[in-house]
């Protein structure tokens, strides 16, 4: 559920943007970052988790406003799952299970960034499978989650990535909005977002 203040008539929706490492999470949220910030929104942030874990969020204010209340979007990447090879930290599975719980929380909608390049699908479709996972132990279904998909790198060679009638397949059974995207240039970005947007807000007047 988004966070509701009563006193400011504001309401917080809150999207994350999940995917394997390097698949584009920090490119589209630097996208994002970029073209909202005439609205009033804040720099991009470090949260710490833990000590050696965190993420990157912002916020920003939204020019519409749901009959007379204000919308504020907390825009984050999920955290990663990789060890800090500087102090020699490993990070375990479970510690990563244990913050993709703890962040569903946390969230109203999920923008799935799928990095379409050939040796990673069965990587993405494992990291599908985690939230489903991680959700099915919280008592919710995937159905549950508001999920959008970026079929991302779409600039790269044709031999390089797969189709995206396979990607449909293979991945998005679940017939989600999706959208072909190139987080480097922004290209297609908005609409992904836009429809995340449309759907958190449709959820939140129907309850
Ligand atoms: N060609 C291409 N490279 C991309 C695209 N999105 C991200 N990258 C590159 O992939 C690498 C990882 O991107 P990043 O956003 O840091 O991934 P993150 O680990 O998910 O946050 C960087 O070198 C990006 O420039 C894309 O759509 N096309
Ligand atoms: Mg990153």
């Amino acid at each position: 559920m988004p966070i509701i203040n009563q006193n400011s008539k504001q309401v917080c929706f809150r999207i994350m943007y999940y995917g394997l490492p390097l698949s584009g999470r920090t490119s589209s949220l630097e996208i994002i970052h970029k073209k909202v910030s005439n609205y009033v929104c804040k720099e991009l942030t470090h949260e710490i988790i833990t000590k050696h874990r965190d993420y990157l969020y912002f916020e920003f204010i939204s020019p519409n406003k749901i009959n007379d209340i204000t919308i504020k979007y907390r825009l984050f990447v999920s955290p990663s799952f990789h060890s800090c090879f500087a102090c020699g930290h490993h990070m375990t599975l479970d510690d990563h299970i244990s913050d993709i719980d703890a962040i569903l929380d946390r969230v109203d909608g999920i923008i799935f960034i799928v990095d379409s390049q050939k040796p990673t699908l069965e990587d993405n479709i494992g990291a599908l499978n985690l939230l489903k996972d991680v959700s099915h132990k919280k008592g919710l279904s995937i159905e549950d989650l508001l999920l959008v998909i970026q079929w991302n790198k779409r600039d790269l060679e044709d031999e390089s990535i797969v189709d995206v009638e396979k990607l449909e397949r293979e991945i998005n059974y679940l017939s989600v909005p999706s959208y072909e995207t190139t987080a480097v240039t922004g290209e297609g970005m908005i609409p992904a977002f836009k429809k995340c947007m449309e759907l958190m807000e449709d959820r939140f007047i129907d309850c």
